[in-house]
């Protein structure tokens, strides 16, 4: 009886899901499956590649009808973004979540509306059976790898340190702050002054113009959350006569191009990568989990770590 049960639960659920597909599943009766992704916004080199690699992978040559929203880093409208996906009745949403708090009702909306949702790169605090699957990085171990760098660097010499974080609210500046704090724990690096940047260059300019209008040349060290907010800062370094890496020492997190050409030129001493590359294996996971496989919570890309001589080597082959 059971087993009958089963069976027929089994086939009620193949039927749903072919007439969800045949109804549109977002209006394609084309067999293309209709994907939303809600991104963050466009705020950095890293978010540039990830959109990229998103959208190469859900081409409609691999099966894919894509709904793209970039909602420019403003949580309330990658929210509207996500329930407007979920009125157009797709087949499965991605989101990269701008900040980890407030996703509790919309996520409950989308399950309620039999919609499966996968989440890449950013990570978000509610409960994990809201969502079928996250891919993307260890932020943490990120931050602790530059903080193990800067450690290394300075030792017990007094330092004084600036940092810029990311977006108030994300993943990965909570993240980032928090393994990088561990790991210099017992050295003699000082915070002077810490403020978000946003992740964006503009940002990183212009909060560290204001750095260098109260430290001046007391700051020793940059911990930059992102290259972006980092190549920002050097704009604003070398506009107050300041040679950055030499006279004040930079790490910063993602190894995109222009990071690795500064790590190269020497204005950056030290890079964490953060691979956004993620686009075939979200594609992968969306398949399964309409397939009715069933997925691990969490999968961790690994990042490696830079200095200059590698990104010398390293900067011709680099595919973003
Ligand atoms: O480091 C930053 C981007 O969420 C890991 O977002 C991502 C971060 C990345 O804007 O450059």
């Amino acid at each position: 009886m059971k087993k009958i049960l089963a069976t027929v639960a089994v086939a009620a659920a193949a039927l749903a899901g072919l007439s969800g597909c045949a109804a549109g599943g977002g209006g394609s009766d084309d067999g293309l499956i209709t994907v939303g992704f809600a991104q963050t916004g466009s705020e950095s080199g890293w978010r540039s590649a990830n959109t990229e690699s998103m959208k190469a992978a859900f081409s409609e040559e691999n099966g894919f009808n894509l709904v793209f929203n970039a909602a420019d880093n403003k949580p309330e409208a990658q929210i509207a973004a996500v329930r407007s996906f979920i009125n157009q009745g797709v087949d499965a949403i991605v989101i990269a979540p701008i900040v980890e708090d407030g996703w509790d009702d919309v996520l409950q909306e989308a399950k309620d509306a039999g919609i499966p949702v996968v989440l890449e790169d950013r990570t978000l605090t509610s409960s994990d059976d809201l969502y079928a699957s996250w891919v993307g990085l260890d932020f943490t171990r990120e931050g602790e790898r530059a903080g193990e760098w800067a450690a290394k660097e300075f030792g017990d010499t007094p330092t004084n340190m600036v940092v810029l974080e990311g977006t108030t609210g994300s993943a990965p500046a909570n993240d980032r702050a928090e393994g990088f704090a561990k790991a210099i724990e017992g050295s003699g690096i000082v915070t002077l002054d810490s403020q978000t940047g946003n992740f964006t260059r503009a940002d990183g300019k212009t909060v560290m113009e204001g750095f260098l209008q109260k430290y001046g040349s007391d700051i020793d060290l940059l911990y930059a959350h992102n290259d972006d907010m980092a190549l920002g800062a050097i704009e604003a370094i070398k506009a107050a006569g300041l040679q950055p890496g030499v006279d004040i020492k930079i790490v910063s997190i993602d190894a995109v191009h222009d990071g690795m050409q500064a790590l190269a030129d020497g204005e950056i001493n030290h890079i964490v990568e953060c691979n956004p590359l993620l686009g075939d294996q979200v594609a992968e996971l969306v398949k399964k989990v309409l397939a009715g496989d069933t997925l691990e919570k969490a999968y961790i890309v690994d990042d490696g770590e830079f200095d200059q001589a590698d990104a010398i080597e390293l900067l011709p082959t680099r595919p973003y």
